[in-house]
């Protein structure tokens, strides 16, 4: 039997690992952190006799090394990050700590302890910066970090091809477009849009507030991607590999999309910070737009080429972007009793 070490494993990719690997016949060992409110939403319905919790930070190097020295896991899959863009800005110091330096952590406690294990850090397409010329993005494209999250997942990227050439280890990194699910946290933008749609008709909600509405993103669904995660540690050897769906929409789009599942055209006025969307049909005003959400620096443009994963991996979404936005309205829908 495999051992797998999933960090994040309270996440929305964790706990999709989590079941994955479960199914696959491994054990898997995963780090949590301590909450004063319980935070296990996403993994409390998991009952296997085969699935461990133990408490840590990726803060803290001695849990990591006693959790890695205890287990010895075959597979290492690293996926703890303060994940949100946005917040990086407000909190820069502690993304740089626990999204970039921790990684070396978790690579020491492996080489000190002489693991032979497999390890995957969670890598990004926010490392390319999203400038309109670099698109599409592939594993050859330049970085060029735009935000604290960004700059600090571009130091977690080189240290683990650092390890990865340094020290011979299987050091690999998955360098993921967006993907989203019912489990997506609600501060990302398209569970944001997927929840007030089902609280607004459920006539919880007035409108839905947002951002940037122009930013394009390349959205796929995560439980494709988690098998993308896994296949890049099946490989004979430790290499970078771009998971994406090779396909962008704005987030305006995105928000169209979502109300069609409910039945409702949305129709544009204004522009930039005065952009409103109305219901075509009642002319109720049911999106806005706040600055608060807008960025100090935006990325524009993200759309990936996911060539070398279809090639190398055999791996290719199997979601659509129609059927991911379906997948969520109706799963939020549901929470709200419609
Ligand atoms: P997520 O839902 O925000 O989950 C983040 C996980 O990290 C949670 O389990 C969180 O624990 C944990 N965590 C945060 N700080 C920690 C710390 N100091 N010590 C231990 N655990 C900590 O993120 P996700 O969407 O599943 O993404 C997984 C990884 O892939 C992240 O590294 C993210 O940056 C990266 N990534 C995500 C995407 C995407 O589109 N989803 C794309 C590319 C890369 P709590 O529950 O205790 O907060
Ligand atoms: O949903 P988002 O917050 O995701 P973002 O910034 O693309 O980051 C996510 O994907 C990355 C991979 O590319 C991951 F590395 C990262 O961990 C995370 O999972 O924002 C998407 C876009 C942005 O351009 C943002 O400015 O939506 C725009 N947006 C517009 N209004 C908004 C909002 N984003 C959020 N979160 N909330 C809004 O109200």
């Amino acid at each position: 039997m495999k051992k797998a070490i999933i960090t994040g494993v309270t996440g929305q990719d964790g706990s999709y690992l989590t079941e994955f690997l479960l199914a696959k016949g491994y054990e898997v060992h995963g780090l949590i952190r301590r909450h004063s409110t319980p935070c296990d939403d996403r993994i409390a319905h998991i009952n296997d006799a085969n699935f461990f919790l133990h408490y840590g930070d990726l803060t803290d190097s001695l849990s990591i090394t006693n959790l890695v020295r205890e287990v010895q896991p075959d597979e290492f899959y690293n996926l703890a990050a303060q994940s949100h863009v946005g917040i990086s800005f407000e909190v820069p110091e502690y993304t740089a700590e626990a999204t970039g330096v921790s990684t070396i952590k978790v690579l020491e406690a492996i080489r000190q302890n002489k693991i032979d294990t497999k390890f995957y850090q969670a890598s990004t397409s926010e490392l390319f910066g999203g400038l309109p010329e670099t698109a599409p993005q592939s594993e050859t494209t330049p970085f060029h970090p735009r935000s604290p999250y960004a700059a600090a997942k571009l130091y977690a990227y080189w240290i683990t091809v650092n390890y990865r050439e340094a020290y011979d280890m299987f050091a690999c990194n998955g360098i993921l477009f967006n993907h989203e699910s019912p489990r997506r946290g609600a501060d990302f933008v398209t569970r944001k849009i997927t929840l007030a749609i089902a609280k607004i008709m459920a006539g919880k909600q007035d409108k839905l507030s947002l951002g940037n509405l122009d930013a394009k993103r390349d959205w796929g669904y995560a439980k494709d991607y988690v098998e993308g995660q896994w296949l890049i540690l099946q490989q004979d050897k430790p290499d970078d590999f771009v998971l994406a769906t090779g396909e962008t929409h704005t987030v305006r789009e995105f928000v169209e999309a979502a109300f069609e599942e409910v039945g409702i055209k949305i129709e544009w006025r204004g522009a930039g910070a005065y952009e409103e969307g109305y219901c075509a049909k009642t002319g109720k005003l049911l999106v806005d737009v706040n600055p608060k959400y807008f960025r100090p620096a935006e990325v524009d443009l993200l759309l990936g080429d996911p060539a070398k994963a279809d090639r190398v991996l055999g791996w290719k979404r199997k979601v659509s972007f129609r059927e991911l936005v379906k997948i969520m309205v109706q799963a939020d829908l549901k929470i709200y009793g419609r």
